[in-house]
């Protein structure tokens, strides 16, 4: 199978195990990229199910519009029965670095609305130590060099991702060179540095189930 086919198989899965939590009042978190947009697509068969959802970016904001899903603002939601959603990298505490696509604040605040993250993703993604793709932390713009000398101190070579700007008007920093072996410390210790506004480490809340698109089946994790 090639990638597509696993992150579609892995989308098959996420179909499949979500299809029986929901209920007419169900509100879905809906994530980024090209793993979730498969997802997308396939969650037009459940949509008399459940009754709306809010997207982690404007882009799977208007994919889900165009399939005729109610998307809510989250400030109008007190629970999220699940939040689906692909990763950059999962380690097998089921520990990710997200962001690659620059949605990670959203993604975090979804995040911890959900009472269920199901992280969906091919095999390529799955590590023994985070931190070889570079970890995405969003800054306020004027706080861009102050936040990287800070970085640098963490042992990071961070790196301005040029011409993107979040959906939240801020930038990104790439940090490369990393090799976390302890991640919920690390997320912690970025936080605190002050003009982040989020770090695209998830280990204090990482994921609770992972299926895992490999060559001959999807791997079910927790
Ligand atoms: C989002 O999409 C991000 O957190 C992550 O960067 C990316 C994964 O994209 P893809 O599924 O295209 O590999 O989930």
């Amino acid at each position: 199978m090639n990638q597509d086919q696993l992150k579609q198989a892995v989308a098959r899965a996420a179909i499949d195990y979500i299809a029986p939590k929901l209920e007419k009042d169900s509100i879905l978190g809906i994530g980024t990229g090209s793993t979730a947009n498969f997802f997308i697509d396939m969650l037009d068969e459940l949509k008399d199910d459940f009754a709306g959802a809010v997207a982690s970016s404007d882009a799977s904001a208007t994919k889900l519009k165009a399939l005729g899903i109610e998307v809510l603002d989250l400030n109008e939601v007190s629970e999220l029965v699940a939040y689906i959603d692909g990763a950059d990298e999962s380690n097998a505490q089921l520990a990710l670095i997200k962001g690659g696509g620059s949605a990670l604040t959203r993604e975090k605040i979804v995040r911890a609305v959900a009472r269920e993250f199901v992280c969906i993703a091919d095999e390529s993604k799955w590590v023994s130590v985070l931190g070889e793709f570079p970890l995405p932390v969003e800054v306020i713009p004027m706080a861009r060099s102050y936040v990287a000398r800070e970085l640098v101190k963490l042992g990071g070579d961070p790196v301005y991702r040029e011409g993107v700007v979040t959906d939240n008007g801020n930038v990104i920093l790439d940090v490369h060179n990393l090799s976390i072996v302890n991640p919920k410390e690390l997320e912690l210790q970025i936080n605190q540095i002050t003009g982040v506004v989020a770090n695209g480490l998830f280990a204090q809340r990482g994921a609770d189930v992972l299926l895992l698109g490999r060559s001959d089946a999807v791997e079910k994790l927790y």
